[in-house]
């Protein structure tokens, strides 16, 4: 059995051993309250099984969107967006998952004001846009695609005042978005499944910063002064 471990850090490749026990054992020892059977964990129960798992470093992506908004591809580019509306921040080319941010009016620019991410059928938004101004409460919804109930292997946990956000879905990719008091802050992992096969906002990620602001067709949009307007309104 090999495992990937994905948080972002550089750990020498190990090898561990997991012990389990058998249907066999998890059945031998009634509980002596009822009539079910049930494992006997700290007294009697004898693993039988050992596994030996290795543990590899993969590389992992990260994308922000902050401020009005300035955006950090997966390689390290710095493309401003400033228009008002619905981007694609990061997009798999490979498998079903994509990352939206919605932009509302912020001062004389715009700000990140929600982020919507799917996986598969699975839809989970976080949206602060129909907040008062400067007084952002975020609210979390759902939905998916095909009317079933939102897979489990997905999580939303909240920090304790309720302004940080963390999506996790099955592939391993998370967003985390934290809500300030007129903007939201947007941070998104990639998974090594993901490397060259993302395109939007968050750029073509392939180490490789050049050729990061990548449109539709492939071609790369001109650099701009102060903004990628272009780019920008390629990804909407
Ligand atoms: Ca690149």
């Amino acid at each position: 059995m090999r495992a990937i471990k994905d948080q972002g850090k550089t750990n020498p490749t190990k090898t561990m051993t997991i012990t389990l026990g058998t249907p066999a054992n998890l059945l031998a020892f009634p509980h002596s309250q009822s009539s079910h059977f049930v494992p006997h964990l700290f007294n009697g129960y004898t693993p039988e099984a050992r596994i030996q798992v290795r543990v590899e470093d993969a590389r992992e992506g990260r994308c922000t969107s902050t401020g009005d908004p300035h955006i950090t591809t997966f390689d390290n580019r710095f493309p401003n967006n400033y228009a008002h509306g619905d981007f694609v921040l990061y997009a798999s080319t490979s498998r079903n998952f994509e990352v939206q941010s919605r932009h509302w009016h912020c001062n004389s620019v715009t700000c990140n004001c929600g982020v919507a991410v799917r996986e598969d059928n699975d839809i989970i938004i976080i949206d602060m846009c129909q907040s008062e101004y400067g007084f952002a409460h975020p609210t979390v919804s759902y939905k998916t695609a095909d009317g079933k109930p939102l897979s489990r292997a997905v999580t939303v946990d909240r920090d304790t005042n309720g302004k940080k956000y963390k999506v996790s879905t099955p592939s391993g990719a998370y967003v985390v978005a934290e809500a300030r008091s007129t903007h939201m802050q947007i941070t998104v992992h990639a998974p090594r499944v993901d490397f060259e096969h993302t395109e939007g906002l968050c750029g073509f990620w392939d180490g490789d910063p050049s050729n990061d602001l990548r449109m539709r067709d492939g071609s790369l949009s001109p650099r701009h002064t102060w903004w990628d307007k272009e780019f920008s309104e390629e990804w909407r």
